[in-house]
């Protein structure tokens, strides 16, 4: 059966409403749950891989558990690696902006400081402000495509360090109150590990870029001319043409491919509240 076929089947096009012209769809009239037919849940992931992040709204009727009930339909859950699950559940990452680290204010894939880092992640709007706090998608597999030739050939054979020192920056310019909470969640461990800067996707068979906040530096470069360059990889990546951006409200999903995505969550919504809590699907090692 075509990819085609198995998503006409079960969600009809009209459903499925593009949101930008490079990456970014809203999939209507699907309550999300964990008894989704089998079927279902293969045309969500073909929708995923087509458009690299889905959202879906009017989804209030999901709270952790079921969230991630949906979310191991997918694959194999993860918990972060140095933030501890959210009360209650096995795998649930909260980001809280009230409290120290939760305001993802940095382009980024997640978990790139690991080997295998996450292959999807399913966001869950749970405390939305009445304005700001959008979350902005990049496509890092059109921004590989938009390298003019040389640069892609330089960006083929280079590899960078990616490390979680970034987290622990943040810690240390917090106040007394975070730090009290990063303290509680962070279990300490700084991460360190090496990826290609372009990565072949498994599913779909594109060339990625794999950079984001979590970059160190690249091997063999002296630090000055790798920021150079990783400003200049980035600056394609995040291109405003390159993006989608979605407005939450309260029981939206977003699912996001983060094997050919980077994300920002954009910090302009002051001291209002804002939570959304993460459910996050093992990937793999990636290959180039
Ligand atoms: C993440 O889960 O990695 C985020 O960056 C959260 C994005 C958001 O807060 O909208």
């Amino acid at each position: 059966m075509s990819n085609t076929t198995t998503i006409d089947n079960v969600i009809p096009r009209a459903d499925i409403v593009k949101r930008a012209a490079r990456l970014g769809a809203e999939i209507k009239n699907v309550k999300l749950s964990g008894d989704l037919p089998g079927a279902l849940i293969r045309a969500i992931n073909q929708v995923l891989l087509e458009h690299k992040v889905i959202f879906f709204r009017d989804q209030e009727h999901l709270d952790d558990a079921e969230q991630e009930r949906f979310a191991v339909r997918l694959g194999k859950l993860v918990p972060h690696p140095t933030i501890g699950p959210s009360k209650g559940t096995s795998s649930i990452l909260e980001l809280d902006s009230g409290r120290g680290g939760g305001r993802a204010d940095q382009w980024h894939t997640d978990v790139t400081f690991v080997d295998a880092y996450p292959k999807i992640s399913v966001l869950r709007g749970v405390v939305i402000p009445p304005y700001g706090g959008d979350t902005v998608w990049s496509n890092t597999a059109a921004a590989y495509l938009d390298l003019p030739a040389p640069l892609r050939k330089l960006a083929d054979e280079l590899w960078a360090i990616h490390s979680n020192a970034y987290d622990y920056a943040v810690k240390s310019r917090a106040t007394d109150a975070d730090r009290k909470h990063f303290d509680e969640v962070f279990t300490g461990t700084i991460y360190e590990t090496e990826h290609p800067v372009v990565r072949v996707h498994p599913e779909t068979g594109e060339h990625t870029l794999v950079l984001g906040n979590f970059v160190q530096r690249f091997v063999g470069l002296p630090k000055y001319d790798g920021q150079k360059l990783f400003d200049l990889f980035q600056s394609h990546i995040t291109a405003p043409e390159n993006t989608v951006r979605w407005s939450w409200r309260a029981g939206d999903v977003a699912i996001w491919d983060n094997r050919a995505t980077q994300h920002y969550a954009v910090n302009d919504y002051g001291d209002q509240h804002r939570v959304v809590r993460r459910a996050t699907i093992d990937g793999e090692v990636p290959v180039s």
